[in-house]
C-alpha cells in the first residue's frame, strides 16, 4: 500500500483523543503531553472494555474444556490469532505464536534456533542500533559470537558492510525494523534479500515497527518478526512471534508444559502441531483478544493515515526543536519514524526529562536499553520524544516552548 506523506491525509485527532481517557490527566497542573510512546502506548477505551468484557462474560481456560465458556474463550483467542495474521499479512494463522512480548519472542527464536542450529564458534549478525532484547538472547547461546552491521553518522545502516560480515560461520541475521533510539527505518526487504542469497534466515525486531509501519511479512520476506502488544495500543503481557512455517517446523519447542504436547509418557513426548508447539501453559487469552481489539482500532483509523500523521509530526518536531539553543539530534537520516532523540549542550538528559515532567511533558531519558548506541555517540543517555497516533502539532509546540524555557533557566544559573 502506498502512503501519502501529506498533512491533509489525516483523521479527526480530537475525536481519537477522546478514546484515550488517560490523555486528560493533569500533571502538576498541566495537561499531560505524552511523548513516551516508544516505551508503551496508551490504551483506547475499546481495549480496556474488551478486557473487562472477557473477564465478566467469557472467562475460561482455552483449548481444554468442552463446556460453553471454554469453547467461547477458545473461539475468541483463535479469532485474535487471525486478526494478528491479517495485520501483518502472514500466510497462515499457525505462523502466529502468542508470547509475552518482543523480548520473549526473540528469546524463543534464539533459544530454539540455538538448540537446533547454533554451535560454539558460530556467528549471528545484528546491527549497531539494536535494543538489548536483540543482543543479549543471542549472547546467551553458548560460544556464539556477534558480528555487527555499523550505522553511519546519520544513523543509517551501512549495508555495504553486510556482505563482508557474512561467512560460513554465519547462521542468522537479526535486526531491528525501527531503532527505538534513532528512529531509523531499516531496509528490511533488502536485508532479507541479501540474507536469502546466502541461505540465511532473518529475524526482525518489530517492537517499534509494528506500531509505526504497515507490516507485510510476506512482502518483506522475513523469516521471523517479533512485536509487543503494548506498543500497538494493546495490553502489556501479550506479544507476537511470526515465523515462516518452514522455520517453525524445524525449530525445537521453547518451553515444555501443557498445550504444547501431543502425547506424553515418562519415556517420550511428542509435540502438538503449530502454533501450539511454542505455546506451553495457559496462554494469555485475555491479552490476545484485547490485542485484537487494539489492532481493529488502529485499522479503523487506517494504518496508512497513522503512519502519515506520525511522519508529519516527526518532521515538524525537527523543525521546531532545531531552534532550541544547544540542541544536538541523534539519528537524522531521511524517512525516520516517530522518534526524536537529543541532548542539549551543558544540561544532563535527566535534568531535561525532570524539568519537562514538571511542565506536564512525559519523555524518556537514559540509555533506552540500547547502550551500544550510547557508546557510539559517547554519551550516557539521551532525551527521547516518541510519537503516537493521538499526538498533536500543538503538543510539539509545547515541547519546543518548554525546552526554550529550560535552556533559559540553565543559562541564568
Ligand atoms: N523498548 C523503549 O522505551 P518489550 O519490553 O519486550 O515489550 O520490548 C523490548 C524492545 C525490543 N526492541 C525494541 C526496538 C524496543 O524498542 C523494545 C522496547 C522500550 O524503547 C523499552 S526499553
Amino acid at each position: 500500500m502506498s502512503i501519502k506523506y501529506d498533512k491533509s491525509y489525516t483523521y479527526d485527532i480530537e475525536k481519537v483523543r477522546k478514546d484515550f481517557p488517560i490523555l486528560q490527566t493533569e500533571v502538576y497542573g498541566n495537561k499531560l503531553v505524552y511523548f513516551d510512546n516508544g516505551a508503551t502506548t496508551q490504551k483506547p477505551r475499546c481495549v480496556v472494555s474488551k478486557i473487562e468484557k472477557n473477564y465478566f462474560n467469557t472467562n475460561a481456560n482455552v483449548h481444554r474444556g468442552v463446556h460453553f465458556l471454554s469453547q467461547q474463550a477458545t473461539e475468541e483467542h483463535e479469532a485474535a490469532r487471525e486478526v494478528v495474521r491479517s495485520f501483518i499479512n502472514a500466510r497462515h494463522t499457525h505462523e502466529i505464536i502468542f508470547t509475552r512480548g518482543t523480548t520473549e519472542s526473540i528469546n524463543l527464536v534464539a533459544s530454539s534456533f540455538g538448540k537446533t542450529f547454533l554451535q560454539p564458534g558460530d556467528e549471528v549478525i545484528v546491527s549497531q542500533m539494536e535494543h538489548h532484547s536483540n543482543i543479549v538472547p543471542w549472547q546467551l547461546q553458548s560460544g556464539v559470537k556477534l558480528k555487527v552491521i555499523p550505522f553511519d553518522e546519520k544513523g543509517a545502516l551501512v549495508l555495504d558492510k553486510l556482505d563482508e560480515l557474512i561467512n560460513e560461520k554465519t547462521k542468522i541475521i537479526a535486526v531491528t525494523h525501527i531503532s527505538n533510539t534513532l528512529g531509523t527505518v531499516n531496509p528490511i526487504k533488502k536485508i532479507a534479500e541479501i540474507a536469502h542469497r546466502h541461505n540465511l534466515p532473518v529475524l526482525v525486531d518489530g517492537a517499534q515497527g509494528a506500531a509505526h509501519e504497515i507490516i507485510n511479512v510476506q512482502e518483506l520476506d522475513v523469516d521471523f518478526y517479533a512485536f509487543s502488544g503494548h506498543k500497538v495500543y494493546g495490553p502489556t503481557g501479550i506479544g507476537v512471534l511470526y515465523g515462516k512455517e518452514e522455520w517453525l517446523e524445524k525449530l525445537q519447542p521453547y518451553q515444555g508444559g501443557g498445550d504444547m504436547i501431543d502425547r506424553v509418557t515418562f519415556e517420550k513426548t511428542t509435540f502438538a502441531p503449530l502454533p501450539f508447539k511454542f505455546e506451553a501453559g495457559t496462554p494469555d487469552y485475555i491479552g490476545s483478544t484485547a490485542l485484537a481489539a487494539a489492532i481493529k482500532y488502529v485499522k479503523s483509523i487506517g494504518m496508512d493515515k497513522i503512519v502519515n500523521h506520525e511522519r508529519n509530526l516527526t518532521e515538524y518536531a525537527y523543525k521546531k526543536l532545531s531552534a532550541v539553543k544547544g540542541i544536538h539530534f541523534y539519528g537524522t537520516t531521511g524517512g525516520k519514524s516517530s522518534v526524536i532523540s537529543f541532548n542539549i549542550v551543558g544540561i544532563h538528559p535527566y535534568d531535561v526529562g525532570t524539568l519537562l515532567d514538571k511542565l506536564g511533558i512525559a519523555v524518556r531519558t537514559g540509555h533506552h536499553c540500547a547502550q551500544p548506541v550510547m557508546q557510539t555517540f559517547g554519551v550516557e543517555g539521551m532525551v527521547r520524544a516518541s510519537f503516537a497516533l493521538y499526538n498533536t502539532f500543538e503538543e510539539i509546540d509545547q515541547l519546543a516552548d518548554a525546552l526554550h524555557r529550560i535552556v533559559s533557566i540553565f543559562h541564568k544559573k
